[in-house]
């Protein structure tokens, strides 16, 4: 009888994640089409970001391989710049502090090589943190905007300390060739806080294959894969294809991520970074939640609906 239950109760609770499966998908799909992202598009359209030649740059290679890099001071000050080292040195500070008196720091389930500083807690943010003041401002908000083709809204703002693991650990979780199934108009931005080494767990893309790029190894779709094996990705692309982002601290990866990545196989020492994600409004109503609350005090309707 009590085998027959647990039987039962796994049959409602398998039918019960499909149900709740494609009513998620379903709010994807209409705020993708009907709600959300067309408001968003329309608000663009009427009220697009005038861009120089630099972010114009970043904004064709983007759409031309779903990557691009360069200097963080290419595109923002040297004092921004310095203060988001100050900002990372502290965090690195703190984190060590606490694994050395044998705690992880703010890390999740099945992904505790890496500690966050703010996690999923809903911190409050304003314009006197470093990191947060990069992310909302017009200089990187308007290639968001204009490589997405939408008023963009701005989900996740954090510092990543990656633990140095063992050589012969396995990869785990998104050390593993994977795409992100939340939105594919996503764009992450990584600025590397260390120097990162091919040991040090590099973030890498296969070019091109972000969803409706040149080299899509499945297609793309809401909650629909996240792994893809080793032996799948070499199928589709040769070794010297990948994109493997070495570099020294400083460097600013923008990336879509909807296309195949993985990164933070750090065998040589820590890789610290500070990391943001843009999407579509679908992707915040159906798939993301937000990780802060937003203090900023701006009048800017673009940076206003980025964090609202
Ligand atoms: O840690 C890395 O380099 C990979 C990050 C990643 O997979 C992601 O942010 O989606």
């Amino acid at each position: 009888m009590h085998r027959q239950q647990s039987k039962l109760a796994k049959r409602a609770t398998r039918v019960a994640s499909a149900v709740e499966r494609r009513g998620i998908v379903a709010t994807y799909e209409l705020h993708e089409r009907l709600l959300g992202n067309r408001r968003s598009r329309r608000r663009f359209a009427s009220r697009g970001p005038e861009l120089d030649e630099t972010q114009r740059g970043l904004v064709e290679a983007l759409d031309r391989d779903g990557y691009v890099a360069l200097a963080f001071a290419e595109l923002h000050s040297q004092a921004a710049w310095k203060r988001l080292e100050a900002q990372g040195a502290a965090f690195v500070e703190e984190t060590e502090h606490t694994i050395e008196a044998g705690g992880q720091g703010k890390v999740r389930a099945g992904k505790e090589f890496v500690a966050r500083k703010w996690s999923f807690e809903g911190v409050t943010l304003d314009a006197g943190d470093a990191w947060f003041s990069v992310c909302t401002s017009r200089r990187i908000l308007d290639v968001a905007n204009a490589y997405l083709r939408l008023w963009a809204k701005l989900s996740y703002v954090d510092l990543w300390y990656t633990a140095q693991q063992r050589e012969s650990d396995e990869r785990v979780a998104s050390q593993n060739w994977h795409v992100d199934f939340d939105d594919k108009h996503l764009l992450k931005a990584f600025v590397y806080l260390t120097d990162v080494g091919s040991e040090s767990g590099p973030f890498e893309y296969v070019p091109g294959s972000q969803a409706g790029g040149r080299n899509v190894v499945r297609p793309w779709a809401p909650m629909g894969y996240g792994r893809v094996t080793d032996e799948e990705v070499s199928r589709h692309v040769g070794r010297e294809e990948i994109a493997t982002f070495t570099g020294p601290k400083g460097t600013l990866i923008l990336c879509n991520t909807s296309g195949l990545h993985r990164g933070g196989f750090a065998t040589a020492g820590p890789r610290v970074l500070a990391t943001a994600t843009y999407c579509s409004p679908a992707s915040l109503k159906a798939l993301s939640n937000r990780n802060y609350v937003s203090a900023l005090e701006t009048a800017d309707p673009v940076v206003r609906f980025a964090v609202s």
